[in-house]
């Protein structure tokens, strides 16, 4: 007998179940929290200058986050999302890749984004949205997009970006172009439908696109176990026909290792390939959430022993690739430049209200124009309600 796929299946005369929890996968770590290589264990080729880029981008993001995280409770800007304790997933990941295979992130990648070379200018244009911001300021802080560096712009719907990297590394393939294409999510957002047609379209349709599911413990205010049962988001990835590895979401020399491996073999099968690293959400989802509603203080102590940033700086120090206190100085002088550039973008004029409807049809649509008049109409007859606007229009 065979399957639907033509293999031949094994068969048993007693009935049984397979449990829900067959498939455990196991979790790859190199990294030990004191900076050493586990026993059994292999170092990725790292060449000096990659790694220290790496480690670079990690505290970039890391300060970055803390300084942007403190604009908001000061009321510069609107919204914020930190990617505290999970620098070693989007870092480590984007590493492993050709500068134009193609990202499609969720909104907490941050790393991903900046090793790409998104620059500190590009960051705060954004989340100031002012008239310099790529997105020409219709988007809410942190949903950041360049065509330049290959990161298409993100959508505040969950998920949305799962299909479209199955199609879009589809695509890659039917062109001929030895590229993929990373897709990054939450396991919150392996809950929506998207996921699954996603997951599946690639499958079938052998796309080389590479599944990076970021398994944070928490979907907002809902811990994993109230999202899931089994094993995870791992498993999945085998029940539709692809391999599948799990990592140890705070050792970026696993998560380099294991996204190498995987665009290896996605570009020379043609399939997809599913990563979950498991890390844990350290700060709260966003700006306008508050984790002490839904867990510990306990809690979130012992996950900040697992820090990313310390286990791979001791690693670092250990090979002589970095010395401690020229990393204290970076550090500080890091701090500076944020805070100036920041001073910068926030006193920068907002877009145009043009902007509303540009770039979506090559020529604004008569429809759309009329909107648009109808709308300076409105802010021209309540100028106080638009103080940013009103003196501004045409
Ligand atoms: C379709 C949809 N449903 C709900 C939301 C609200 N929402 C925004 S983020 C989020 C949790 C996502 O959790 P996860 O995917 O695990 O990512 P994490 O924030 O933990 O990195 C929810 C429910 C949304 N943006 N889109």
């Amino acid at each position: 007998m065979t399957n639907p796929n033509n293999a031949t299946i094994t068969t048993v005369h007693t009935a049984e179940f397979t449990a829900g929890d067959a498939l455990k996968i196991p979790t790859l770590r190199i990294l030990r929290d004191d900076g050493s290589i586990y026993d059994g264990a292999t170092e990725p080729e790292l060449d000096k200058d990659t790694a220290i880029k790496m480690y670079d981008t990690m505290v970039f993001i890391r300060v970055l986050d803390e300084r942007m995280l403190a604009a908001q409770r000061q009321g510069r800007i609107s919204f914020y999302m930190q990617c505290l304790g999970e620098e070693a997933t989007t870092v480590g990941s984007a590493a492993a890749l050709d500068d134009k295979d193609m990202i499609m992130a969720q909104y907490r990648e941050q790393g991903a984004l900046r090793y790409r070379g998104f620059t500190l200018e590009q960051f705060m244009n954004q989340l100031f949205s002012n008239e310099k911001d790529l997105g020409k300021g219709r988007q809410m802080p942190v949903h950041y997009g360049s065509k330049d560096i290959h990161y298409m712009t993100i959508s505040s719907p969950l998920g949305t970006q799962i299909p479209q990297a199955s199609g879009y590394a589809y695509a890659q393939k039917m062109r001929g172009l030895k590229n993929t294409t990373i897709c990054y999510f939450g396991e919150g957002a392996a809950s929506e439908g998207d996921f699954h047609a996603g997951l599946n379209m690639a499958a079938v349709h052998k796309a080389p696109v590479i599944f990076f599911c970021r398994n944070n413990g928490y979907a907002i205010s809902t811990p994993a176990n109230e999202q899931f049962v089994g094993d995870g988001i791992a498993c999945r990835g085998v029940g539709y026909g692809m391999k599948a590895i799990r990592v140890d979401g705070a050792d970026i020399l696993a998560v380099y290792q294991a996204t190498k491996m995987a665009r290896d073999y996605a570009l020379e099968h043609n399939e997809p390939i599913l990563i979950e690293a498991m890390a844990y959400r350290l700060g709260a989802h966003s700006s306008s959430d508050d984790p002490s509603g839904y867990r510990s203080k306990e809690e979130e102590e012992k996950w900040r022993q697992n820090d990313p940033i310390s286990r791979y700086r001791l690693w670092l120090i250990e090979k002589g690739w970095l010395n401690e206190a020229d990393d204290k100085t970076t550090i500080d002088a890091l701090r500076g430049e944020i805070l100036d550039a920041l001073k910068v973008a926030e006193k920068v004029a907002k877009p145009g209200i043009e902007h509303l409807i540009s770039d979506v049809y090559k020529e604004p649509i008569p429809a759309l124009q009329q909107q648009l008049e109808e709308l300076k109409a409105h802010i021209r007859k309540y100028p106080e309600a638009y103080p940013i606007t009103a003196g501004r229009l045409d």
